[in-house]
């Protein structure tokens, strides 16, 4: 076959624009792919702040018609980072041009379901405009979800092979609305249903795509067979069980230039395998001045970086840490931002406990980057994650992490209680603060066995998740998506 055209369909792309880990994996993916030679392009809404970044406007706009409206977008790219991966942006003044992606200080944008169309069906058209055609149009996440969908409604007027695949980064977002909304998309009432966007009466992005694409992927093998049972689920269990035989859990790289500790300007010393006590050493203690914690060497410090949601299990550290700060010396460098009962409790344990405790609310590239390099331990209790990428960046920079059993972390850390020659970490398995707390005791008897605790962190650094084995998996998906197609 020819060179494989790919689509990817996204509202973010990061550098260009980003919200969270959705926005790094469509930014960092297709430089991986493009090393297994496939043309990989991507359309992302022109958003507000997207509007400096485009160069090149395409002479011919796309317009396509939603329920009763017809709508018309502008056509114009630029290249993703220093490559030529071309990004196309597709703009309508009154679906994006908006100050956020999903919401702004008011909340969620309620045409979102309008704007998710819009997104969906506009990436099926842009092929008139710049004359190049995808044969896998590649959707992430709820906004994009349709995609398939409206590649199904148009199948028989296309006169080539097309396949698609849909990547559910976080099953907690499904973009749920009803049925009036359903109405705009124009698509025929066939589409609804409990084989369509119908789920418990209301209109639902997320299974309408998970109905409708030819191949569905999700960021962690782990992640995959877990959302198929209930507790996991999230109430699209049953349609995920359904379509099984095409669910592939593929884990997310990271992007090892962008996260290089040995080239790292935000941090105080290079971190590479060899030199790492040292360079730990010097990142701990300015980290420690920086924060305004006491300069001391052989105190383990416990880093976090996170949105404070429920899903990031942090309430379940905040249960533990007066009780842990009373009876033992260690201290916590926070940064992170969300639920504001969290926030309140971080900044007051840091008042409480100026020398032992940093909380910052907001956040800070350099400082999350300080973090992973100067803390010993990275703490990642989450209740579920897809695939996470906080626990692959500290395992690079040399912090030993401890998280939950779950998705992704499961299958990025292997437990130093496996006895295994490459533990890198430690894992927990029930949500609750005591297991939280027993599993800390463990780190900090492991730092007081210094040589167990070097090695450790030698093996952490040791991991690698890069993108070159997951771009393998996703080209036999694209292959496989294809081949359905000639079924
Ligand atoms: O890594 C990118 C990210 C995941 O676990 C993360 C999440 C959202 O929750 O795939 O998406």
């Amino acid at each position: 076959m020819s060179q494989m055209k790919i689509l990817f369909v996204s509202p973010e792309v990061s550098p260009l624009v980003r919200t969270g880990g959705l926005g790094d994996v469509v930014g960092s993916l297709p430089h991986a792919l493009a090393k297994e030679r496939l043309d990989v392009r991507i359309v992302c809404p022109l958003h507000q702040s997207c509007r400096k970044l485009t160069r090149d406007l395409y002479p011919k706009p796309i317009s396509i018609r939603l329920g009763k409206k017809t709508y018309s977008f502008s056509v114009s790219s630029t290249r993703l980072g220093d490559s030529n991966i071309l990004v196309y942006f597709i703009g309508n003044d009154s679906l994006f041009d908006r100050r956020g992606v999903y919401s702004d200080e008011d909340g969620d944008f309620p045409d979102n379901a309008l704007r998710a169309f819009a997104l969906s069906k506009a990436a099926i058209e842009l092929e008139k405009s710049i004359d190049w055609q995808p044969d896998i149009f590649h959707a992430h996440d709820w906004m994009a979800a349709p995609t398939s969908a409206f590649l199904n409604q148009k199948k028989k007027k296309l006169k080539r092979k097309v396949g698609s695949v849909l990547t559910i980064h976080n099953l907690e977002h499904q973009g749920v609305f009803s049925y009036d909304d359903f109405k705009d998309s124009g698509l025929p009432l066939s589409y609804w249903g409990i084989d369509g966007f119908e789920h418990n009466g209301a209109l639902n992005l997320l299974k309408g795509g998970i109905q409708h694409a030819d191949k569905l992927t999700t960021v962690s093998p782990t992640y995959a067979d877990e959302i198929k049972t209930t507790a996991f689920g999230q109430g699209l269990e049953k349609s995920l069980i359904y379509r099984a035989a095409d669910l592939i859990g593929i884990l997310n790289g990271i992007d090892e230039k962008a996260w290089d500790p040995e080239n790292d300007d935000a941090i105080p010393q290079k971190l590479n395998i060899g030199s790492a006590t040292k360079g730990k050493k010097g990142c701990k203690l300015a980290l420690q001045e920086e924060l305004g914690l006491s300069r001391e060497k052989v105190v383990p410090l416990y880093g976090v970086v996170s949105r404070l949601y429920q899903q990031k299990g942090l309430d379940l550290l905040l249960d533990i840490m007066p009780e842990l700060l009373k009876q033992k010396n260690c201290q916590f460098a926070i940064l992170g931002s969300g639920d504001s009962k969290e926030e309140r409790a971080f900044r007051q344990l840091s008042k409480s406990h100026p020398t032992q405790v940093a909380s910052f609310i907001g956040f800070d590239d350099g400082l999350a980057r300080r973090i992973f390099a100067g803390s010993d331990f990275f703490l990642m209790p989450s209740r579920f994650e897809p695939c996470g990428l906080s626990q692959q960046y500290a395992l690079r920079y040399g912090s030993i992490p401890i998280a939950r059993r779950t998705g992704g972390l499961a299958d990025t850390i292997t437990p130093v209680e496996s006895k295994s020659k490459s533990a890198n970490g430690f894992l927990f398995d029930r949500p609750h603060p005591q297991e939280l707390a027993k599993v800390i005791h463990k780190s900090l008897a492991l730092y007081q066995d210094q040589s167990a605790f070097l090695n450790t962190r030698k093996n952490a650094m040791h991991s690698s998740f890069s993108w070159a084995a997951a771009a393998l998996q996703y080209v036999k998906t694209y292959e496989w998506a294809l081949e359905k197609k000639a079924q």
